[in-house]
C-alpha cells in the first residue's frame, strides 16, 4: 500500500484512523455530489443524512474533499456544511488533486479522486449515486469519465445505483470489461440506470446478500487483485421513476447542452441540474432515495469485509 504523503497535506480524521487501524468498518463518501450533484440546502442534508445512515448501519462514514489546499478524509460537521455551501468549491477529478493543493483551494472530489484518495488511506468500500461513464457520442468527442479507468486502478468497492442514461450504458459496460473491473449486481442480473432499476444490459455477476458481497470483495483483497470492483444496486422501487418520462427528458438535457456548447468536465453538473429542473425536483427525492439505500448497503457490507478479512491467517 503508498505511503500517505507525511507533510500534513493528507488528513485522515483520527476517529476514522483508529477505526481502520484496528480493522472497524468505514465507508468512505464523495463530495461532488455534495458541490457539483445537488442544490442547496438539499446537498448538505443529503450528505448529512448519508452519514446517519452509514452511522445506523454500524459503520463510520469518511467524507473525502478537498479543503483550503488540504486533502481530507472524513470532515466535521462544520466542515460538510462549509463545504456544501461554498459558491467557489472545484470539481477534482485526479488529475486536478496537486492544482487544487498548490492553489490551497477547495473542491468535491469524484469518484475517481475520491476512490484513490479512500484506497491511500485503507478503506475498502465507497457509497455513491451514480458514477461517470463513457458520454453519448464518445466515438466522436472522446468524453469517458476518469471514474471508469479509476476503477481499473484504486482497490475500493464502489457501491452505486448504477449509470444514469445521461451516458452510453452499453458503452460504459464495455470500458469496464476493458479495464478490468468486476460489476457485480445486488439481487439482479439488470445493470440499474439510476432512476430507473433496469437499463436493458445483462451482468453476469449477482450478490443476494451483504455477506456474499462481502466474500466477494476479501477474495479481490486476499488474491492481490490490482483495481475496484462496481456493485450495482438498484434503487427501491418505490422511487423509481417512469423510464419513457426520463429518456425524454434526459434526451432534452443532452440537446441543451450541445446547443449551449457545453463539456468537458462542465457536461456531468450541468445535466445533473438541468434533469432537477426539467422534473420540477421530482429527481431529486429518487436521488435521495437511492444514495440512501447505497450508503446502508456499504454499511453493512463493509462491516463484513472487515470480519472476513480479519479471520485471513
Ligand atoms: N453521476 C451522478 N451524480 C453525480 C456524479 C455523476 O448521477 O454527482 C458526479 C460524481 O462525482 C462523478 C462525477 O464521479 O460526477 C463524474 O464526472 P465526469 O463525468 O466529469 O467524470
Ligand atoms: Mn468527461
Amino acid at each position: 500500500m503508498p505511503q500517505p504523503p507525511a507533510d500534513g497535506l493528507f488528513q485522515v480524521d483520527p476517529e476514522i484512523a483508529a477505526a481502520l487501524a484496528t480493522g472497524r468498518p468505514v465507508v468512505a463518501l464523495e463530495s461532488t455530489i455534495i458541490t457539483h450533484g445537488m442544490p442547496w440546502p438539499e446537498n448538505l442534508q443529503t450528505a448529512q443524512l448519508v452519514e446517519q445512515v452509514v452511522r445506523n448501519a454500524g459503520a463510520l462514514p469518511a467524507t473525502i474533499a478537498v479543503l483550503d489546499g488540504v486533502l481530507r478524509v472524513g470532515l466535521t460537521a462544520a466542515q460538510l456544511s462549509d463545504l456544501a455551501s461554498r459558491k467557489d468549491a472545484a470539481k477534482a477529478s485526479r488529475r486536478d488533486l496537486a492544482a487544487v493543493v498548490a492553489r490551497k483551494a477547495t473542491a468535491g472530489t469524484t469518484v475517481a479522486a475520491t476512490m484513490f484518495l479512500a484506497a491511500r488511506a485503507g478503506i475498502k468500500v465507497f457509497a455513491t449515486g451514480g458514477i461517470g461513464g463513457v458520454h453519448r457520442g464518445a466515438e466522436g468527442n472522446f468524453d469517458i469519465s476518469a471514474d471508469l479507468i479509476e476503477l481499473g486502478q484504486s482497490r475500493v468497492a464502489v457501491i452505486c445505483a448504477g449509470a444514469k442514461s445521461i451516458l452510453d450504458i452499453p458503452k460504459t459496460l464495455e470500458v469496464l470489461e476493458t479495464q478490468g473491473v468486476a460489476v457485480i449486481g445486488y439481487g439482479t442480473h439488470a445493470f440499474p440506470a439510476f432512476y430507473s432499476s433496469d437499463s436493458g444490459e445483462t451482468l453476469e455477476h449477482r450478490c443476494d446478500t451483504p455477506g456474499e458481497l462481502a466474500a466477494l470483495i476479501a477474495a479481490h483483497h486476499r488474491l492481490d487483485l490490482p483495481g475496484g470492483m462496481l456493485i450495482a444496486n438498484p434503487l427501491p422501487a418505490a422511487h423509481a421513476l417512469p423510464r419513457s418520462e426520463m429518456d425524454a427528458i434526459i434526451a432534452r438535457a443532452v440537446a441543451d447542452a450541445a446547443s449551449l456548447g457545453i463539456g468537458g468536465k462542465a457536461l456531468t453538473p450541468y445535466l445533473l441540474g438541468r434533469i432537477v429542473e426539467l422534473t420540477g425536483g421530482r429527481s431529486l427525492a429518487a436521488n435521495i432515495a437511492l444514495i440512501r439505500n447505497n450508503a446502508d448497503l456499504a454499511a453493512r457490507v463493509a462491516a463484513r469485509v472487515a470480519v472476513e478479512l480479519a479471520n485471513t491467517p
